[in-house]
């Protein structure tokens, strides 16, 4: 069967982009990479898709007037390569209700906190401010309103005595890189849909 053509935009490190690429390296894995694009040119995360041999492309948010035009540019990126799922791995632009209904329900991001709890920046450090006993990571449809839209998985990771932003960070990353490839793996296999709201994950 064909597999999925999968766009990811990315910003910095990349290190969700080197699990999607790994998993995505299986022929067997339903899915693959078509393209990486970064709106920061210098991002490492481009060295890591050129070193998979994977196509990229750097579209500068500083090169257009406003977020529209630079969306534009994206989009077009993103149909060229013949994308049918864009994900969001630690890109740092918000992209604006225009794109986000272009891609509506086709466009997935990953936060580093158990949503609806830390939206935003600095998850873990709230995290630890409020004293959780567990933190964690979402993969969700994205919508206008940032870090909202329906969850496709969860995972939790508990908080111990002596974490720190840093540990915490860490532990949560690690859940990241297995949760990510493994939403994919589903949305490929289309075991996900979306009803009244709320993702319904088939066999789950
Ligand atoms: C996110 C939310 C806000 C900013 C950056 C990232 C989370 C993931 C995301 C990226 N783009 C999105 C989402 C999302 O959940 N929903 C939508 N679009 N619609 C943020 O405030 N970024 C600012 C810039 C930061 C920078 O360039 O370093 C910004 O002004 O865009
Ligand atoms: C990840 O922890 C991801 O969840 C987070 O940025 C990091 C990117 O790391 N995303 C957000 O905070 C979105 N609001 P990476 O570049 O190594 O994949």
């Amino acid at each position: 069967m064909a597999r999925l053509k999968t766009a990811v935009l990315i910003s910095g490190h990349g290190s969700n982009l080197q699990a999607l690429i790994d998993a995505c390296a299986d022929p067997a894995f339903p899915a693959e990479i078509c393209l990486v694009l970064s709106n920061k040119p210098g991002a490492a995360g481009l060295d890591r898709a050129k070193a998979a041999g994977l196509p990229i492309k750097a579209v500068s948010h500083r090169e257009f007037a406003d977020r529209e035009s630079f969306e534009a540019a994206v989009s077009f990126e993103l149909e060229a390569a013949g994308a049918e799922l864009v994900l969001l791995a630690g890109f740092m632009r918000v992209l604006t209700e225009g794109f986000v209904s272009k891609w509506q329900d086709r466009l997935i991001n990953i936060h580093p906190s158990l949503l609806p709890a830390f939206p935003g920046l600095d998850t873990h450090a709230r995290a630890l401010e409020a004293g959780v006993a567990q933190a964690g990571c979402t993969v969700h449809f994205v919508r206008a309103d940032v870090d909202a839209g329906p969850t496709i998985l969860q995972a939790a990771v508990s908080v111990t005595n002596d974490d720190t932003e840093e540990s915490l960070a860490a532990r949560v990353l690690e859940q990241e890189h297995k949760i990510y490839p493994e939403a994919l793996r589903l949305i490929a296999d289309g075991k996900v849909t979306i009803s009244d709201g709320k993702v319904i994950v088939e066999d789950a």
